[in-house]
């Protein structure tokens, strides 16, 4: 008891002194040519789009690097009033769950897709924690294209981690829960009988890039906190960071601390997808939404699933799937360097950095030089593995990533600092600063096969005195290093939306040719298009009215509508007519408990209405679209119900006359 006690005292000192300390001579680090570098002069574009983790808002933000500007905010697990995205009736289906529409997610992890180990530039994966969900986004677009939920998890934080051919994107659990299809009302302290870990295996269709679960591992109860892929000579490989192997279920701060190490878990998971293909497991019952976004019909739908098929351990301990690799103090990350040789485990509360060798590891395999089992999974034995430890890279190491130099640059979020060492040599090369306390980093491709190396982001979590002021809260911080030379050079703080946790860089050139500009209004097959203002229309059925509507510089059809009444459920389903870039159109309803819609050229859009006072109710257009902008309006009459005022609408000379 006394020596939990002192492990307690421990790790609050260590966290205690994230805030109690602050790295001297922390005003500014910057040369003389770091604005230079940093410059991208007005109408020029930044060399690289960085995809960044909004955390707890839900959503993924696009700066472009070096200049640190902010480009757009991506919806994709929260409603976003800005563009309708939750609000409008054609993408509520994308919030759908197992547990009724979810509003919200807590947004973490972000993959590009890879084709041979390399930046493909086609889709971006990104987990969401809370309600364990993966989404896709379609990068022609911009825009989340699909939602699977993940069952028999709970705090998707390992995730979504892909293959080096996005064969597959995989989930581990936070959370140990028990599984849905066995009695949950147990009591808590039951964790080490009755709680399972799962690892998810979502395919993905190489064409169309959809998802869908092909397979889930069913674990001993631990937590699983991050991933890689292997490549080269690792492919076919995952490594997953595994904690709490303590098993506890209270006051984790102390009691997943006390073991001196836990693992990194390697999965064969070619081996693992063949078992699944080859008919083994079993198919157990889970309930778990898929969410797709069709962007012809312009329209997202939500299907049930019902069962997973679930391998369990025995079976992918025999079939030599699963082997732990013993790894110091509550690891966090999980890296493979580009040659796929090496693979770097994080000990959140580590003084030195263990660097496990792939080779080795799969001769300790064939050996079977195993140090014991755990839980029935072979435990390799830790000198067999190694490659070698960092020794005293700094204090709380938590990310890697890697140039195209074999060099390593981990976080450390206790020591406030950046490290750069190198792979083969183990060697400390430099360290810098940070303000403060860094989470995940960001090197240009530095997960990939072919890093373009060139610039750092330091995501940090604490920004407290590098911007004016804004109260109790204060936003999250990035910082930019150039990293092209021996010793890395800080060029840039800038101020981020959401809280950070990993990003990943693009080559803009990779991706800016193959945007969308319009969607054809031809090819839209929306069941509420209206493709021109002849087609125009309101159909009333009981006491729901369809309104079909258009927007076009600078009206609305119909701009006047009569005989809506109390009672009414309104539907208002708006086609923006223009077929120009950067032309979106929106509209907003005076008192509607909604949010406007952001209507893009050639798309439809719906909004939900149900008025609630008699009277005279204003719309107007809420993207300020030509000169003629504040014209774009129109009126609802809305009549008690029962009343005999006609259903009647029009524009102009069709405006209804007075009667
Ligand atoms: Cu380190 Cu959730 Cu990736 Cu944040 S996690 S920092
Ligand atoms: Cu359309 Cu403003």
């Amino acid at each position: 008891m006394k020596k939990i006690k002192l492990i307690g005292l421990t790790v609050c000192a260590i966290l205690f002194s994230l805030t109690a300390c602050k790295p001297k001579g922390a005003k500014s680090a910057v040369t003389g040519n770091a604005a230079e570098k940093v410059y991208v002069a007005p109408g020029e574009y930044d060399e690289f789009y960085s995809f960044t983790s909004g955390g707890f808002s839900g959503q993924i933000a696009v700066y472009g690097i070096p200049s640190g500007r902010l480009i757009k905010v991506l919806p994709v697990f929260s409603q976003d009033p800005e563009t309708g995205w939750g609000y409008s009736e054609e993408s509520k289906p994308m919030f759908n769950t197992s547990y009724g529409f979810v509003p919200w997610g807590d947004q973490h992890h972000l993959s590009l897709s890879q084709t041979n180990g390399e930046l493909d530039g086609r889709w971006l994966f990104a987990n969401e924690n809370n309600t364990p969900r993966v989404a896709r986004l379609d990068l022609t677009t911009f825009t989340t294209a699909e939602i699977i939920e993940i069952p028999n998890s709970a705090g998707n934080h390992s995730s979504p981690f892909i293959t080096d051919n996005t064969e597959y994107v995989v989930a581990g659990t936070r959370f140990s829960v028990p599984f849905e299809d066995e009695d949950g009302d147990i009591p808590i302290s039951s964790y080490g009988e009755n709680f399972s870990g799962a690892i998810t295996f979502i395919k993905v269709d190489p064409e169309s890039g959809r998802m869908a679960i092909d397979f889930q591992m069913k674990t001993p109860p631990v937590n699983y906190d991050l991933s890689h892929t292997g490549k080269g000579p690792s492919s076919g490989w995952f490594f997953f960071s595994t904690y709490n192997t303590e098993k506890a279920y209270t006051l984790l701060e102390v009691n997943a601390s006390q073991r001196d190490k836990d693992f990194i878990l390697a999965v064969n998971w070619k081996k693992a997808a063949e078992l699944a293909a080859s008919g083994k497991g079993r198919k157990v019952k889970a309930n778990y939404a898929h969410n797709v976004y069709d962007a012809d019909t312009h329209t997202a739908t939500s299907t049930m699933m019902d069962e997973v098929l679930v391998l369990d351990i025995d079976e992918l301990v025999e079939a030599g799937v699963v082997y732990y690799m013993p790894c110091p103090k509550s690891p966090h990350g999980a890296d493979v360097d580009p040659t796929g040789k090496y693979i770097v485990g994080s000990g959140k509360l580590a003084s030195l950095i263990p660097v496990f060798s792939f080779e080795k590891m799969i001769k300790a395999i064939e050996d079977e030089n195993y140090e014991g089992h755990f839980d029935g999974i072979p435990v390799l034995n830790y000198d067999a593995v190694l490659h070698g430890e960092v020794q005293k890279p700094g204090l709380g190491p938590l990310h890697t990533e890697f140039d195209n130099d074999g060099n390593a640059y981990t976080s450390f979020f206790v020591s406030s600092e950046v490290v750069k060492w190198n792979v083969e040599t183990l060697e400390v090369i430099d360290r810098q600063p940070t303000y403060y306390s860094t989470g995940h980093l960001t090197v240009a491709g530095g997960d990939t096969s072919k890093p373009y190396g060139k610039y750092l982001v330091a995501w940090n979590k604490i920004s407290k005195d590098r911007y004016l002021p804004t109260g109790p809260e204060l936003g999250q911080s990035a910082q930019l290093f150039d990293i092209s030379g021996d010793k890395m050079e800080l060029l840039l703080d800038f101020p981020l939306v959401g809280e950070p946790h990993y990003a990943q860089m693009i080559a803009a050139d990779k991706i800016m040719d193959t945007q969308k500009r319009i969607y054809d209004i031809n090819a839209n097959s929306s069941p509420y298009v209206t493709k021109s203002e002849e087609d125009t229309k309101i159909v009333r059925n009981g006491n729901r009215v369809d309104i079909y509507m258009t927007l076009i510089r600078t009206h609305i059809t119909p701009d006047n509508i009569e005989g809506i009444q109390l009672g009414d459920e309104v539907y208002f389903h708006v086609t923006n007519l223009e077929q120009d870039w950067d032309l979106p159109h929106g509209f907003a309803v005076m008192g509607n408990n909604n949010a406007e819609l952001l209507v893009l050229p050639g798309q439809t859009r719906t909004l939900k209405w149900i008025p609630n006072k008699v009277g005279i109710i204003p719309f107007y257009c809420t993207d300020f679209c030509s000169a003629l902008h504040q014209e774009m309006q129109g009126y609802v009459r809305v009549s008690p119900k029962g009343s005999n005022v006609p259903l009647r609408y029009g524009t102009g000379d069709n405006a209804p006359s007075m009667e």
